[in-house]
């Protein structure tokens, strides 16, 4: 026996591989899966003789656990095993919810519509009779209509096979010329009979399963089997096209009915499927198309806002699927597997940014010059699988983690940062990164802070005098700085010192550059320079200035002296080294000299009961 089926398998396989070349139009995807077709199909009888004909067991189908939400394609792995006739042909189905109504997207060949929603979707196209769609099923409500009708869009072109799948229910009292019809490959949506394509049909009355043909839309019966439907009662109709094969298999609540085989099938032009109903009111529930696939096969599965993908919808909140894959077999004895099911998780947004992020606990802070460095952010959103938790960073420039590292800080909405020295008057960003429970992250910066000295070094000096006769040109400089702890001091002569509040005296004439570096604990240091702040002037100098403020210029003079005073001056004196006055004025703030020789004078100035005296050289 098992001799004999080991050889019979041989066999089939070498007239397999013969029978395959000569299949034109067979898709790449699945020129593996067309030769056990065909073994099947040519060896029927031999194969019904032998082990397969006691293949009652359903084959098993599942699919491999996947990460509970997904952002992007994504692999999905079937597993799949039949033990006793092998897996014939495996089926999968990925359909997606859309916030208000499951479906699947149609152009990737796959169909679902559960006719749970309000309303008939749009994706259906009601030729004739009465559909509505009411307590979860699309209902033909019209038993006086001899044809009616309704059909979607669907691509029957992309896999050999499909497998499609729905629910009935014939209401009435009795199976006068009822009967209900399933038209799928249609090549076209508007013709009564779909332009080139099939159907089968099921007569109530007579108890029949028919077999059709559709060509330029006149249709031929190729086939028919015997077929009790009951009035009122649910039933699941399963057909599987091959339509490399032109094989039609046809399953009522999950039993082979019957099959057929079109020995010159419709390759290409499957676009459309329809429902329909003959002199009947009619419940349907639960349509559903699936495609082939290899077994035991890893599948990637489209995801995003896109017409090429498979899942185009997100989640609408963190416990809802977005999506389904569906998975059935069916083994070499055409037994059909459960339905397994895998529940998809969608989110491909990232989350919606935190509405601020501040620098600071309180309030945003573009300066901050302590320790630690504080932040708190506004609550982030995302409405597909929301938030998970929270990191943040600390750096130069937004985004930028070169201070602070990525820190997970859960869903906390504050933290605070300790980071190594900072520099003072840079400027930072704090970085939150959002990231939701798909795993996507947004990243929110703040609008930054400069970190200042809370101790800034200020420097600044004045000295006891800045204008000095050379014959008494002794300075006391005093430090007017802040937050500085060491000094040095550059006179401008060439001589420092490292006093807080030196005194220095100048020995030559001139004016006199004051530097002042002050420094910190820290050794951190600034500076300022004063130029030209001391002036040294010789003794029998030049120009003249004493407790009272009494200014006389010029000196040397040619023709007037001029004396500047806060008081009113009442008289002025000129007098020679001998002290004979030379001239004399009042009331007037200024001498005319042009008269007077050249020399040494002393001129003394009366003001209220003060007499100032200062040398004046007149030099013409
Ligand atoms: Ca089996
Ligand atoms: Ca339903
Ligand atoms: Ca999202
Ligand atoms: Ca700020």
């Amino acid at each position: 026996m098992r001799k004999n089926f080991l050889s019979l398998i041989i066999t089939l396989l070498i007239s397999a591989e013969l029978i395959a070349q000569n299949i034109s139009n067979v898709s790449e995807e699945e020129s593996k899966q067309i030769k056990l077709v065909n073994i099947n199909f040519n060896t029927d009888n031999k194969i019904n003789n032998n082990k397969i004909l006691n293949d009652n067991t359903p084959p098993i189908t599942n699919i491999l656990p996947i990460s509970p939400w997904q952002t992007q394609d994504f692999d999905i792995t079937f597993y799949d095993s039949d033990a006793e006739s092998g897996i014939q042909k495996a089926y999968y189905q990925v359909i997606e919810y859309d916030g208000i109504d499951w479906g699947a997207n149609a152009k990737k060949g796959f169909l679902g519509d559960n006719f749970d929603a309000p309303s008939i979707n749009n994706r259906w196209n009601i030729i004739t009779g009465n559909w509505t769609q009411q307590n979860g099923y699309l209902t033909h409500t019209d038993s006086t209509v001899y044809k009616s009708y309704i059909n979607t869009y669907l691509n029957q072109e992309l896999s050999n096979r499909y497998l499609y799948e729905f629910e009935i229910r014939i209401l009435g009292n009795n199976k006068t010329d009822k009967r209900f019809g399933f038209y799928f490959f249609s090549s076209d949506s508007l013709l009564e009979n779909g332009g080139n394509g099939y159907f089968i049909w099921f007569r109530l009355e007579t108890n029949k399963l028919e077999f059709y043909k559709v060509t330029n839309d006149t249709f031929t019966k190729t086939y028919e089997v015997s077929c009790t439907i009951n009035l009122n009662q649910w039933y699941n109709i399963k057909v599987i096209h091959d339509r490399i094969a032109g094989k039609i298999w046809v399953y009522v609540g999950n039993i082979l009915k019957g099959a057929w085989q079109d020995p010159q099938p419709y390759a290409t032009g499957g676009k459309y499927i329809s429902l329909r109903t003959g002199s009947c009111a009619a419940q349907f529930n639960q349509i559903k198309a699936y495609r082939s696939r290899y077994d035991n096969a890893t599948y990637t599965i489209g995801v995003g806002n896109d017409i090429t993908k498979d899942l185009r919808y997100e989640s609408i909140n963190d416990s809802t699927v977005a999506g389904k894959i569906k998975s059935i077999v069916q083994d070499n004895a055409d037994n059909l597997s459960n339905i397994a099911v895998c529940d998809v998780y969608v989110d491909y947004t990232p989350p919606i940014s935190p509405s601020y992020v501040w620098d600071g606990i309180d309030y945003d802070l573009d300066t901050i010059s302590t320790y630690p460095i504080t932040t708190k952010w506004g609550q982030a959103q995302d409405p597909n699988s929301g938030i998970h938790h929270y990191e943040v960073c600390l750096g130069r420039y937004p985004g930028d983690n070169s201070i602070i590292n990525w820190t997970n800080v859960g869903l906390n909405n504050n933290f605070a940062f300790n980071p190594p020295n900072l520099t003072y008057d840079s400027i930072y960003y704090i970085s939150v990164k959002t990231i939701n429970n798909a795993g996507l992250n947004t990243i929110t910066s703040s609008d930054g802070f400069v970190f200042t000295n809370p101790f800034p070094i200020i420097i600044d000096f004045s000295a006891s005098d800045t204008l000095l006769p050379l014959s008494n040109a002794t300075v006391h400089f005093f430090q007017l700085c802040q937050n500085v702890n060491s000094y040095i001091w550059d006179f401008g002569d060439g001589i420092g010192s490292l006093e807080p509040n030196p005194i220095h005296t100048y020995t030559a004439p001139g004016y006199y550059t004051v530097k002042l570096i002050g420094c910190n604990m820290q050794n951190e240091c600034d500076s300022l320079i004063k130029t030209n702040f001391i002036h040294v002037y010789d003794n029998v100098g030049i120009y003249n200035y004493d407790q009272q403020k009494v200014y006389i210029y010029p000196n040397p003079a040619k023709n007037i002296i001029n004396i500047i005073s806060e008081q009113d001056i009442k008289e002025i004196l000129l007098c020679d080294i001998q002290g004979h006055v030379v001239i004399s004025t009042t009331n007037s703030n200024s001498l005319d000299v042009t008269n007077i020789s050249n020399g040494i004078y002393q001129c003394i100035v009366k003001i209220d009961n003060k007499i100032i005296t200062k040398l004046v050289i007149i030099d013409k």
